[in-house]
């Protein structure tokens, strides 16, 4: 497929100012002209230093997560207000640790892609199966009810959102989903992007779970992928940028 493809860094909870600015200038270093997009979720403590580490260079500022609300009393959030003033974006939503450990509904997920979409950042939304519901062949129904719930709320912006497929049973766990297994979800979640929108052809559909150097290539050849969301990788330059120059 023809479109510029989106690779995103989720550094998750990783990383410290010294380990942060070392990262940064070998993945700086080592990028050339690289031919896709490329952003960093960082946590947010460190925004304002990847912020100014990367100013006027190819790498876009992310965020991990964003409130669902707008402003207030709520204790230990962030806004996508405040995400903006820091020069962000895009902000993953939706992450499946996020989901696990934070409780985390569909219908809070839609919300904060609202959110993000209303100030301006591009969510990259995070769908995908447990290993449980994979092997009771639920797949396809998770990753539908998911989606619909995002596209319920957002409709009439949803071609500016992005979505990463990422099978909970391949994050962080050195088993990746095959170019086959991905493509055949991906087609399934641009199906129902294009039922909702004229425009769902543009929106760019990741993979995420335990992508690396070695099996970058084969997943990002396929038609409806369209970028990668990188977590254990991400944090190791060569390996990064190995899947970045595989990203064209
Ligand atoms: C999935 C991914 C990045 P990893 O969570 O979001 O992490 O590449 O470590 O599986």
């Amino acid at each position: 497929n023809d479109k510029k493809k989106l690779i995103a860094a989720n550094w998750k909870m990783n990383g410290d100012l010294a380990a942060n600015e070392a990262l940064l200038h070998a993945i700086l270093a080592g990028i050339g002209d690289a031919a896709c997009d490329l952003a960093l979720a960082v946590p947010a403590p460190y925004l304002a230093q990847v912020q100014a580490l990367t100013a006027g260079t190819v790498l876009a500022l992310a965020a991990q997560d964003v409130s669902q609300h707008e402003a207030g009393a709520y204790t230990g959030e962030v806004s996508a207000a405040m995400l903006r003033d820091f020069g962000v974006r895009y902000t993953l939503v939706g992450h499946s640790e996020r989901r696990q450990y934070h409780g985390e509904t569909d219908q809070v997920v839609a919300q904060k892609a609202q959110r993000a979409l209303a100030a301006g950042l591009t969510p990259i939304v995070c769908v995908g199966e447990t290993l449980q519901e994979r092997e009771a062949g639920q797949t396809e129904a998770v990753v539908r009810r998911q989606l619909a719930a995002v596209i319920q709320r957002n409709g009439h912006c949803i071609s500016e959102v992005a979505l990463a497929y990422e099978p909970v049973w391949a994050i962080g766990t050195g088993h990746t989903a095959s170019p086959a297994q991905a493509q055949a979800v991906h087609a399934v979640l641009r199906a129902q992007l294009r039922a909702a929108s004229a425009q769902a052809g543009r929106i760019r559909l990741l993979y995420g779970g335990s992508l690396n150097a070695a099996n970058a290539a084969p997943l990002l050849a396929q038609p409806d992928i369209d970028g990668g969301l990188v977590g254990g990788a991400s944090l190791k330059a060569p390996d990064f940028l190995a899947i970045i120059a595989a990203a064209h």
